[in-house]
């Protein structure tokens, strides 16, 4: 085993791989930003280095610094983490070049999968179903109409180095044929340097099965059951399970059967996951994600395993020392992603300090994070800050487990998606398990995303609440020897002295408007402040500009999509007005605080 190992991630992933190294008893070396100076990966670590500002391709992304770091610290190996450098054979090669050793698959495997066709094909060839389709690039909107002839509309077209929901483009019908390969041409260039696309029968309604792998240098691979991730929001995962409520026990052993042919063709060692789209009892392989996943925890828990351990077990060359018949799945785990984000907003990233921030405990519940309370949440990374994990004999027992859980955790002075979560618990589709990836954009009625943010969180809902400033304090008193807890709201500028209680973050980056102050100048001036240009709340690429100059926008209006570690994000108009001037194009890069666009 390595005696010391550089972890080149942050956050909760950055302290999971921690844990693993300190249980076999390895050193652990943390690197960080200017962002992260104070971060929990920096805290937990034996040693730690600072590589660079917190702009992600100035710090985490930058090969050269990271490696320094390991130089200097003298580590054996290399953890990725997920995100950041994790699928970047580049990166991987120069490691396996370097005298680190890579924990991950090889460079080589990472490339055979990494092209999308070259992995269709790779597959296929494997006996592992694809999705219908050319396993050759399209070279026209001819090619797009052939595959729509044989298998009809509607047909799916992916940009070859595309992955996660970027640079996929769905055809209905012929005369929308030309216009969408174009489409998925040019965002393919912009996104991924990589122009060349291919073609798919689209599936309207399938679940998202994915199967976690375990390989050694030995030959030897393993599968640790499925993990079923259909909900979903904008190709953003928000909860997920194991074992899949979807799957038949023939369905479940054939596809991890498949998943082990696969990555066996491949050539693959280390941890990996093999995803699949599940519809009508069929399934079909899309993609092979050549790292550890935010969701392996739930595999964790229902097999025992610990993959990262195993991640670095194999990585030292030692051989997976349990039998395919060894692996047994026993009761039922579903991981809840605590972003920080305003639910009722589209999900727009939040910020603030953790105020408060006493997360859950007892039987069943797991906690991975980083953060702790005091800590300040910027806009500078994902928006994820925690996961609370939820196991339990079977999948009723999670969900009632889960509401009392997430009833417990309590987080104040930054919004959360802990709402959501409590209205996913009550809603009837999740809870009988029958949910398709396509539910949560097509199928929820976004007022019940209003309603569960009011009901759980109302503190957040009065804030937003431009025509009444409503600030509720809660006071315990006790009358005869009984405790009660006294609700007091009061209206308009607060006469109690409430500090911070607003307990709403920051996720508006425009001022709030004040009724009934007096309009004096104070008001006045803050209410033309910022209002007028829109500005990047986080650092990201820009996936798409939804208006041009001389528009109208009303408040409330999405003006542009903002893509930032995977998520895409609205940029929403604070204020209604004329757009008099657009700053920025599809596929530009952009700063936090960046003016996207001038309305006036
Ligand atoms: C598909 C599909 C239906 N048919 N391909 C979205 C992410 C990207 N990696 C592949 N994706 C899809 N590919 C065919 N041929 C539907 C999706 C899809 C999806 C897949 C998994 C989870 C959520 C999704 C949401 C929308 C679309």
């Amino acid at each position: 085993m390595f005696s010391k190992v550089l972890v080149a991630n942050r956050g909760e992933i950055a302290v999971r791989v921690m844990r693993a190294c300190e249980e076999l008893g390895v050193r652990t070396v943390a690197v960080y930003s200017e962002a992260d100076k104070h971060g929990g990966h920096v805290r937990y670590a034996d040693e730690a280095y600072n590589i660079g500002p917190a702009r992600a391709a100035d710090s985490y992304l930058d090969h050269e610094s990271v490696i320094e770091a390991a130089r200097k610290a003298d580590a054996d190996a290399i953890h990725p983490g997920y995100g950041f450098l994790a699928e970047n054979a580049t990166f991987a090669r120069k490691v396996e070049e370097s005298e680190f050793t890579w924990v991950g698959p090889s460079a080589d495997a990472m490339e055979r999968l990494g092209e999308k066709t070259k992995a269709r094909a790779l597959m296929q060839d494997a006996d592992v179903p694809v999705v219908p389709g050319t396993t050759e690039p399209a070279d026209s909107a001819a090619d797009v109409k052939a595959v729509a002839d044989e298998f009809g509309y509607p047909v799916a077209i992916k940009a070859e180095g595309g992955g996660g929901g970027r640079g996929l483009k769905v055809v209905h019908s012929e005369d929308e044929v030309d216009e969408q390969f174009e489409t998925a041409k040019r965002e393919g260039e912009a996104y991924f340097d990589n122009a060349s696309v291919y073609v798919e029968k689209y599936l309207e309604a399938p679940r998202h099965i994915e199967v976690q792998i375990l390989a050694d240098e030995h030959g030897n691979v393993r599968h640790l059951g499925e993990r079923d991730c259909s909900l979903q929001r904008r190709h953003q995962k928000v909860i997920e399970e194991a074992p899949s409520p979807a799957l038949s026990d023939d369905l479940r052993e054939r596809i991890g059967e498949a998943a082990r042919r696969g990555v066996r063709a491949a050539d693959y060692t280390n941890a990996g996951t093999v995803e699949f789209l599940v519809e009508d009892g069929e399934f079909y392989f899309m993609e092979v994600n050549t790292r550890i996943q935010v969701e392996h925890t739930v595999t964790e828990e229902v097999t025992g395993l610990d993959v990262v351990k195993w991640q670095l077990r194999v990585a030292a060359g030692e051989e997976l020392d349990f039998s395919q018949d060894d692996v047994e799945i026993e009761g039922h785990s579903m991981e809840f992603r605590i972003n920080a984000e305003a639910p009722e907003k589209e999900f727009a990233p939040a910020t603030g300090t953790l105020t408060t921030y006493d997360p859950p405990g007892g039987i069943g519940v797991r906690m991975d994070d980083a953060v702790r309370q005091g800590d300040e949440i910027g806009g500078d990374y994902d928006s994820m800050i925690a996961k609370l994990i939820v196991t339990a004999s079977d999948r009723e027992e999670v969900l009632a487990r889960a509401e009392r859980a997430l009833a417990e955790f309590d987080i104040e002075g930054l919004r959360t998606v802990i709402p959501f979560h409590r209205l996913m618990l009550t809603d009837e589709a999740f809870r009988e398990g029958s949910h398709t990836t396509k539910y949560l954009d097509e199928v929820l009625d976004p007022d019940r995303i209003q309603a569960a943010v009011e009901r759980w969180s109302p503190e957040a809902a009065a804030d937003d609440d431009d025509d009444d400033e409503v600030t509720e304090r809660t006071f315990t008193v006790e009358v005869n020897g009984k405790r009660f807890e006294v609700s007091l709201e009061e209206r308009g500028a607060p006469a109690i002295p409430v500090g911070d209680a607003s307990a709403g973050g920051s996720n508006s980056s425009g001022p709030r408007k004040r009724r009934d102050d007096g309009g004096n100048d104070d008001s006045q001036q803050i209410i033309e402040g910022d209002g007028e240009s829109v500005t990047a709340e986080m650092q990201g690429t820009i996936l798409s500009v939804e208006v041009e100059e001389g528009d109208e926008v009303e408040p409330g209006d999405t003006v542009c999509i903002l893509e930032a570690m995977k998520m895409e994000n609205d940029v929403v108009a604070e204020r209604g007005g004329t757009v008099s001037q657009v700053l920025v194009s599809e596929g530009d890069s952009v700063d936090m605080g960046d003016v996207l666009l001038v309305l006036e």
